[in-house]
């Protein structure tokens, strides 16, 4: 016997076993049991279930995920945005102490109740528009306590909202000013300290390094990736954002979940991120802000079959968006996506690329029953508006979320 059978939908599965566009299934019936997906299917085969309602030939799709935010966070840079609108560009108001350090010291004063009220409002906004699941770094503390804090109020923030959240330890992410020049003390503390603490309470699923000209080097990630595999840590990494500093090659070696922004990466890279099935995780929304002007090489990952994700990458430096839906139609018309491969990016593939691909991002039977419903006459309707406003109803483990 079935909790919940929902009948008259059409449904995109998103599931590549099933043929044509969007593993779509028309006029469909789709059951939960436990929270899972129990049957899909023709309404006249469907077991019996306890409650049965008719959807009236809206589109379902598997719930949304946003595999890429640094949505924990205290202040704004709406004045350094001033700033950039004058001229100055990211990297300079970097080097002169604003940009990331200066998020720094407004989460270091932020409480915990701060971060988990903002953060629950901006955890409210991505729910609708349609994402269920949530990857969450840390990254704005940099110190043992300040990462941990981060770390906990994204999980408080997300038990609070009933969405799924991943969370990522983003330490190595800029040298806090009270280490000067000695960035190899502040290495030693990552790998020595935060990773080992971090893993053992259990506050983070993977660690995540900011491998730019800006950010940290190859050498450093690398000691990073050996701390997280003893600490039993997977991996994800900021690669070739700004410049080819050969991180795509570095993260796929160590096994990565994924490696994201990518807009400088070569095909040597994308071989190896094929090869070890890293997933590019494409972020339009900093591309944009940027202003940048090479795109991630969308055809390369084709070509090689490196499966691509979408991500909203939600942080008050470069990309202050709440709406993954505008991501998705940023990666259709700045990246070339195809609105199948936009919404597989925030289904199927941003699942793998979290590594919960065995529980979410995908309408199939024995998954958690994550599902938008949507008032739409075509799943390409998701990346055709400039920013939809999302789905009607949102299910998340079988049961109705309030949009
Ligand atoms: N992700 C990041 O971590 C940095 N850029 C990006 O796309 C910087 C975030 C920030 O400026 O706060
Ligand atoms: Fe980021």
């Amino acid at each position: 016997m079935l909790d919940r059978l929902f009948i008259d939908a059409n449904i995109a599965t998103m599931d590549p076993a099933r043929d044509g566009p969007y593993g779509a299934v028309a006029n469909g019936a789709i059951g939960v049991k436990s929270g899972r997906i129990a049957y899909i299917g023709p309404a006249a085969k469907a077991p019996a279930a306890a409650r049965r309602e008719t959807l009236g030939g809206r589109w379902l799709t598997p719930a949304l995920i946003d595999c890429h935010t640094h949505l924990i966070f205290g202040g704004d840079r709406a004045a350094e945005f001033e700033m950039r609108q004058k001229g100055a560009t990211y990297e300079a108001i970097a080097k002169a102490g604003g940009g990331i350090l200066s998020t720094v010291a407004a989460t270091r004063a932020a409480s915990l109740e701060d971060l988990v009220e903002s953060g629950i409002a901006r955890l409210e906004a991505l729910k609708k528009g349609g994402v269920a699941t949530v990857e969450i770094k840390s990254g704005y503390g940099l110190s043992v306590g300040d990462e941990m804090k981060m770390l906990i109020a994204a999980g408080e923030a997300a038990r609070a909202t009933g969405m799924r959240v991943s969370r990522t330890l983003l330490a190595l992410h800029a040298l806090p000013a009270e280490y000067g020049n000695d960035r190899a003390g502040y290495l030693r503390l990552v790998c020595y300290e935060m990773v080992p603490e971090v893993a053992q309470r259990g506050l983070a699923d993977a660690v995540d390094a900011y491998c730019e000209g800006i950010g940290f080097t190859a050498a450093e990630t690398t000691a990073l990736f050996k701390a997280a595999a003893k600490a039993g840590l997977r991996v994800k990494l900021h690669a070739e954002q700004l410049s080819n500093m050969n991180g795509a090659a570095l993260a796929a070696a160590a096994g990565a979940l994924s490696a994201d922004h990518l807009e400088y990466v070569d095909e040597a890279g994308v071989l190896a991120m094929a090869k070890a099935g890293t997933v590019a995780v494409l972020l339009p929304g900093a591309y944009y802000a940027l202003k940048e002007t090479k795109r991630p090489p969308v055809d390369l990952f084709r070509k090689h079959g490196v499966p691509m994700a979408v991500a909203t990458d939600l942080n008050p430096g470069t990309s202050p968006t709440l709406s993954p839906t505008l991501m998705m139609n940023m990666a259709a018309i700045l990246f070339g996506l195809t609105p199948e491969e936009a919404l597989a990016g925030m289904t199927r593939n941003a699942a793998k690329a979290l590594g919960l691909d065995a529980e979410c991002g995908m309408i199939k039977e024995g998954l958690a029953a994550d599902f938008a419903v949507w008032r739409i006459n075509h799943p390409a309707e998701l990346s055709y508006w400039i920013a939809h406003p999302g789905p009607e109803r949102l299910i998340i483990g079988g049961k109705d979320e309030t949009q």
